[in-house]
């Protein structure tokens, strides 16, 4: 599988100057929308650019045509111009016509919190399916805003935003990309499949799979390096894993688990990112266990572990067990108590080690807790559960009927949710 995204995309020639966008709709407040413009100057300087102004307003809606309304857009225009901004960044999603609208009054490029991700996620894939993934995910965001864009904006290519397949280029083979598209689409799905395959072919007997899932930058890296000595990327910077990595870990109790390391979660993380991401998020979604790496010295520890969770839920696995990790407890004074204050939760630090070995402990309780023994009937038309359950769980009895099968067998919570039309006892 090759990649089309240019190597142009991680060198740049001058940092761009940016004006950072926040509107306080109902329901939010002016608090929360100044932690989000702070959040997203994080990611614009990740993507390499600087953050010269920002500016919030408060709206009972956002404007159809402009988001932010004319007026406003014309002080915007000032503004960016006084400051000598290249572009405008909004911390809200902009539909493509507002994005138009808003580039023409504004006389600049003007993006939002998503192109900005994507485009971290641009600079950071390394693997070819990773490359892939984004790949896709930038051609989905980017084909519907393609229509009817200035020229001029067209060509200024290079920024944030608007780096990997150029907007000129874009504009002239649009079906090419179209069908480079459902390429990729194809490509990820067979990768999806011979993971499937392999996983199933794993299922009896198999290894329970704990998967790492967290804020970007909570110490997930860091903690699967400190557990195996795993030696993957670890930096103070946002969405520095792309590609799932796994390793065996041995638990205090004697089992081996698999432990996965994944891409990290952000508020308003694009919903492109996360449907070309499946493949990948297949990790999170089928694992036995979660453990969810909270950086306790964020500014808003509580507010990432919502975020994460509703990212969770959007990729289907919000049923998975969850085990939090509250890590940085080197760093942040308020760790201790953000763990005694969550049931279950466990306080560590990733950098010194500390609270590893109760992690481990915890892991590995809560994953004999997960399992237990119950009956199923399965009718003989059922024969497609019957294999299921043989593959997903450990059968130690089975007794065939006339009508079906009584099948006394070991399943985890989720194998006990998936089987429980058939349960008779034991759940
Ligand atoms: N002080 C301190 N720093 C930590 C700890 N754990 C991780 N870090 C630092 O936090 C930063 C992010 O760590 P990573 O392990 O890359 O975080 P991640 O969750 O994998 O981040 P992404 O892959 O970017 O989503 C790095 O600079 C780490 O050195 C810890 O327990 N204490
Ligand atoms: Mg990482």
């Amino acid at each position: 599988m090759t990649s089309q995204i240019p190597s142009t995309l991680i060198t740049r020639e001058f940092r761009e100057r940016i004006v950072l966008v926040g509107v306080v709709l109902p329901g939010t407040d002016a608090e929360e929308v100044e932690a989000n413009l702070d959040e997203l100057a994080q990611l614009v300087g990740t993507a390499g650019a600087d953050v010269v102004a920002r500016t919030i307003q408060r709206r009972t809606r956002p404007d159809p045509a402009t988001f932010i309304g004319r007026g406003k857009a014309h002080e915007l225009a000032e503004l960016a111009e006084q400051v000598d901004a290249d572009t405008v960044v909004f911390d809200d999603e902009l539909s493509p016509a507002q994005q138009r609208n808003l580039e023409k009054l504004l006389g600049r490029t003007a993006i939002d919190r998503t192109a900005v991700i994507l485009d971290i996620f641009a600079q950071n894939a390394r693997s070819p399916e990773g490359k892939a993934q984004v790949e896709l995910a930038l051609l989905r965001y980017r084909l519907p805003r393609l229509r009817g864009r200035g020229r001029e904006l067209s060509q200024q290519a290079g920024g944030i935003g608007t780096r990997g397949p150029g907007e000129t280029q874009l504009e002239v083979d649009r079906r090419r990309l179209v069908r480079r598209m459902h390429r990729l689409e194809a490509d990820l799905r067979e990768v999806e499949r011979t993971r499937q395959l392999q996983r199933r072919s794993r299922s009896r007997g198999r290894l329970r799979e704990v998967a790492l899932v967290g804020y970007t930058n909570a110490g997930k890296s860091t903690l699967l390096n400190r557990l195996t000595d795993a030696g993957v990327p670890a930096e103070d910077r946002l969405f520095v894993t792309l590609d799932p990595r796994t390793r065996q870990l041995a638990l205090p109790g004697g089992e081996t688990v698999l432990v996965t390391d994944t891409v990290g979660f952000v508020r308003k993380l694009p919903h492109e990112l996360v449907e070309a991401f499946r493949s990948t998020l297949d990790s999170v979604r089928l694992a036995d266990l979660l453990v969810h790496v909270v950086d306790a010295a964020a500014p808003d520890p509580e507010g990432q572990i919502e975020a994460v969770r509703s990212v969770l839920r959007e990729i289907g696995a919000g049923d998975v067990p969850e085990l939090l990790a509250v890590n940085k407890a080197d760093v942040s004074p308020r760790a201790a108590q953000l763990a005694a204050d969550a049931e279950g939760a466990v306080c560590i630090s990733a950098a010194t080690g500390d609270g590893l070995d109760e992690l481990l402990r915890a892991i590995g309780d809560r994953l004999r807790v997960a399992d237990r023994i119950v009956e199923l009937a399965i009718p003989w038309a059922r024969g497609d559960v019957l294999a299921a359950v043989h593959r997903e769980g450990e059968v130690v009895e089975q007794e065939d009927g006339d009508e079906g099968a009584r099948v006394h067998v070991v399943l985890d919570e989720a194998g006990r949710s998936h089987f429980s039309e058939f349960v008779v006892s034991g759940a």
